[in-house]
């Protein structure tokens, strides 16, 4: 590890006038209209429409206003003055598309009409919505119903969702993967078997009412920047912030409040996190171990005292596994949890003494919890931290993933799910008359072994980029296009539009900011936020093109192509008026969805409740369950001379595959995206210089070569035996195998990879190894 002098990094706060910059950069390029800024204004407030960028939860008492540099930026994207028409398709082949970067794509702006692949001159022609439901719906009946999947990112509304889960169903398969399985299905998966309850615990006042936060893995100034307000309030307050990242990031140590005229001027920063621990990738098992070390030591002296420190009434009455999971952490020794964490005995007591000393602990994480192979022992360990002293079920305490996509919990609500058991299949099967399919459906990962395989025949994706978000892009990319059909729902072009499939529609929607005029009038949408609370999102700009359909829309129309006719299932009322597609949620949904249309407008949304809050646990044994771990690390793969533990990062100007522009103001990193991270002491022990070119190899062992070529090494503070480079650029490097258990979530967080010397900036030449050798410790 290395300091501020020697690596790249930035010295300003999260937020201030950097943030400032960042958005009227995008403003200088996409402001384009003066309706921009009453669009903004209306972001994230009641009868305003929801942020399209992250799940972050819209505050009943708002700011003026609600939004951050990424939203900001999110919003400006979709309501660019560029479209990509016709015209644009009729001068470039799809082949040569191929080769553009997902910058150029994206700048491309708005897509204008319904596109047909046409293999004659290998270009995208525009055709009638009739005509491409027509066909879409005429394949689908000749396919078998288990060989399509029926993706979706997560930012359709759950009217949409809802339509679309029925729409599968309605067809014969429950293979219903979405961006969720890339991100939180380690949660889902989790926190379900522990505490009965699929999502976080918190809730809003809760950040009000904590005494500590413990931040494991998630990036908040770049991926939730909403969330920093309340953490500086929180920080003001002295609660004690302690973070476990192996990267600084800015925003989880100085915040200045872009919203602050006083805080601007005076250049006046707050620090957010207390204590900041480097943690290396994968080290997270180790470190949980270490804190309950402590806290078990902490017990045992407090008990000779005649105190205690854990809650032992909740603990005997609301819990199981304890006795096993202690007998485990008892076994490890000091030296192994140093060894894996890479931290000190010293830094990780240091740290549980924070915990044993607050009251009430919120617990929080992102992707680097999740993205592990053994991520789900990392959130079940986080879980038993939290419920050795009764920290969740209480106000001011609880569990808190950070959601990603504006809606994607919401989706998983109200039935996109290949899990067929958390879906309330009964209910639908009365509801609409029908035999819904009861077999599991495909994931994310279990989709791409039937892509690769040849056993998935049609691709159906609800927005998203998937080719570019998946691992093995190589081998994926060349699967696909042997495919049969392929159907792309956008509201941009992107590489996964690219690779098609024999026959290929891709089918612009209407964006959230947007006005949807429907037979009823304008509809309204809605949304669940990261602490399931559900808001009513109202577009109001005119749409990007005229030929525009809205998602749901697009939906019904494939449904109607495709299914048989079924008195139930109204589609035309539901395009209609959304009100009643509402309704149906509601009869499906029950009790959380309880008078769903008159609560859309709810300031900050509804709450859906959360068993688990109230100390209800749906498990197996009706408690919450201690888990007992069996890795001593997340990485699934042991330490060998020269190969490293690669984290694909997200830079501060991207939304996922969306690249905004090659600003990663927040670490120093300008100008471009192809870098390698890499800390001083390695760069010395591999023989690199800053600037030289190297390529990174796939070090999986599983006889599959890929590579990465033309990555610039930056000096950057990192713990030893690891690297850095952005996603989705790295995706090539990431083998389909290489997930999480239970979860199947693609282990993104800790990559295996060697470095290769080559010739300037082309492919290898010769394949060097570097003389020194990446082992830590
Ligand atoms: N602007 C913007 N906002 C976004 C997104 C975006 O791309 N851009 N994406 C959205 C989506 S879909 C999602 S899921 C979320 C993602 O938001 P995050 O959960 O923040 O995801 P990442 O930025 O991928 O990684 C989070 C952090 O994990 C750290 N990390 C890596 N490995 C480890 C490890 O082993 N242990 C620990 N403790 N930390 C580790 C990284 O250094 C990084 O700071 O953001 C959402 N919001
Ligand atoms: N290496 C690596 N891989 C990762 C990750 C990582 O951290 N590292 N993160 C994973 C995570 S957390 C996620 S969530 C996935 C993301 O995977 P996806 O959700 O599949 O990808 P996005 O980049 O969010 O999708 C962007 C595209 O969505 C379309 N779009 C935008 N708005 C709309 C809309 O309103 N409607 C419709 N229909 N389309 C729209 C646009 O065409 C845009 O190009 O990637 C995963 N992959
Ligand atoms: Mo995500």
């Amino acid at each position: 590890m290395s300091d501020d002098e020697t690596t790249a990094h930035y010295d300003g706060p999260a937020g201030g006038w950097g943030s400032v910059r960042g958005i009227t950069e995008i403003f200088g390029r996409e402001w384009a209209t003066p309706l921009a800024t009453e669009t903004l204004f209306r972001q994230n407030k009641p009868k305003g429409f929801m942020c399209v960028s992250c799940s972050w939860a819209k505050p009943a008492d708002y700011h003026p206003f609600e939004f951050c540099e990424n939203g900001a930026k999110a919003t400006l994207w979709e309501l660019t003055s560029l479209r990509c028409t016709p015209d644009f398709f009729a001068e470039h082949t799809v082949t040569e598309l191929r080769t553009w970067t997902d910058y150029e794509l994206e700048q491309q702006g708005r897509l204008t009409h319904p596109m047909r692949y046409d293999p004659a001159t290998d270009t995208y022609v525009p055709c009638g919505w009739d005509e491409a439901f027509a066909e879409i719906g005429a394949e689908l009946k000749r396919l078998a119903p288990k060989s399509v999947v029926f993706y979706s990112s997560g930012r359709a509304s759950l009217e949409t969702a809802y339509l679309y889960g029925l729409l599968a169903r309605l067809y014969g398969c429950n293979n219903l993967p979405d961006s969720s399985n890339m991100c939180h299905e380690t949660t889902s998966v989790a926190l379900k078997q522990t505490i009965g309850a699929s999502v976080g615990t918190v809730v809003f006042d809760d950040l009000q009412n904590c005494d500590a936060m413990f931040f494991f893995g998630q990036n908040t100034g770049s991926n939730s920047p909403r969330f920093l307000h309340p953490l500086q309030e929180a920080a003001k307050r002295g609660v004690e912030i302690v973070t476990f990242n192996p990267v600084r990031e800015r925003g989880l140590e100085f915040f200045t409040n872009p919203q602050s005229p006083v805080e601007m001027l005076t250049g006046k920063e707050t620090r957010i996190s207390s204590q900041y621990h480097q943690v290396r990738p994968g080290g997270d098992i180790a470190v949980l171990m270490g804190l309950c070390k402590h806290v078990f030591a902490a017990d045992d002296a407090a008990k000779e005292r005649g105190e205690r420190v854990l809650d032992v009434d909740f603990i005997q009455q609301h819990t199981t596994g304890l006795d096993a999971f202690k007998a485990k952490v008892r076994a490890t020794p000091w030296d192994e949890i140093e060894h894996e964490s890479g931290l000190s005995r010293a830094a990780i007591e240091g740290a549980a003494e924070v915990y044993v000393k607050a009251d009430r602990v919120i617990g929080i994480y992102g992707m680097g919890l999740t993205q592990h192979r053994n991520g789900f022992e990392n959130v079940a360990l986080f879980v038993n931290l939290l419920l050795l002293k009764g920290n969740i079920g209480r106000d001011g305490a609880g569990i808190s993933p950070v959601r990603g996509h504006s809606n994607v919990q919401g989706q998983r609500t109200v039935g996109i799910s290949e899990k067929s058991e958390l879906v309330p299949l009964d209910k639908l099967a009365e509801q609409f008359g029908f035999e819904p399919p009861r077999d599991k459906g495909v994931n994310t990962v279990e989709a791409c072994e039937g892509i690769l395989s040849g056993g998935i025949r049609s691709f159906i994706g609800l927005g998203g980029n998937f080719v570019h978000a998946i691992p093995e892009r190589d081998l994926m990319e060349a699967a696909w296009t042997k495919m049969r059909l392929t159907v792309q729902v956008a509201t941009k072009l992107n590489r996964s539009h690219l690779v098609n499939g024999e026959i290929a529609y891709l089918l612009p929607c209407r964006g959230r900011t947007e006005e949807d005029r429907q037979a009823t009038g304008p509809q309204a949408v809605s949304m669940e936020d990261t602490f399931s609370c559900i808001s009513g999102s109202l577009g109001r700009r005119t749409p990007a093109s005229p030929h525009l359909k809205s998602e749901v829309d697009i939906v019904a129309g494939i449904a109607k192509a495709t299914l048989a006719p079924n008195p139930k299932v109204t589609w035309d009322a539901w395009v209609g008026d959304y009100g009643l597609i509402r309704d149906a949620i509601e009869r499906t949904y029950g009790p959380e969805f309880r008078d769903f249309n008159e609560r859309l407008w709810t300031p900050g949304g509804f709450y859906r409740g959360n068993s688990a809050r109230e100390r209800i646990w749906k498990t197996e044994t009706k408690r919450a369950a201690f888990t007992t771990p069996k890795q001593r690390n997340a990485v699934g793969f042991s330490e060998a001379p020269g190969r490293y533990r690669l984290i694909t990062l997200r830079s501060n100007d991207q939304f996922n595959t969306t690249i905004y522009g090659y600003s990663d103001r927040m670490r120093g990193i300008e100008g471009t995206r192809d870098v390698l991270l890499v800390n001083p002491d390695e760069m010395a022990r591999a023989n690199l210089r800053e600037g030289q070119v190297v390529a990174l190899v796939s070090d999986a062992q599983d006889g599959i070569e890929r590579t990465v070529y033309g990555l610039k090494v930056v000096p950057f503070s990192l713990p030893d035996g690891c690297l850095g480079a952005y996603y989705p650029e790295m995706n090539p490097l990431m083998p389909l195998s290489h997930h999480d258990g239970p979860s199947k979530t693609p282990a993104a967080k800790s990559v295996p990879v060697r470095i290769r010397i080559t010739d300037a900036d082309g492919p290898v030449t010769e394949r060097l190894e570097p003389t020194g050798h990446a082992t830590s410790a």
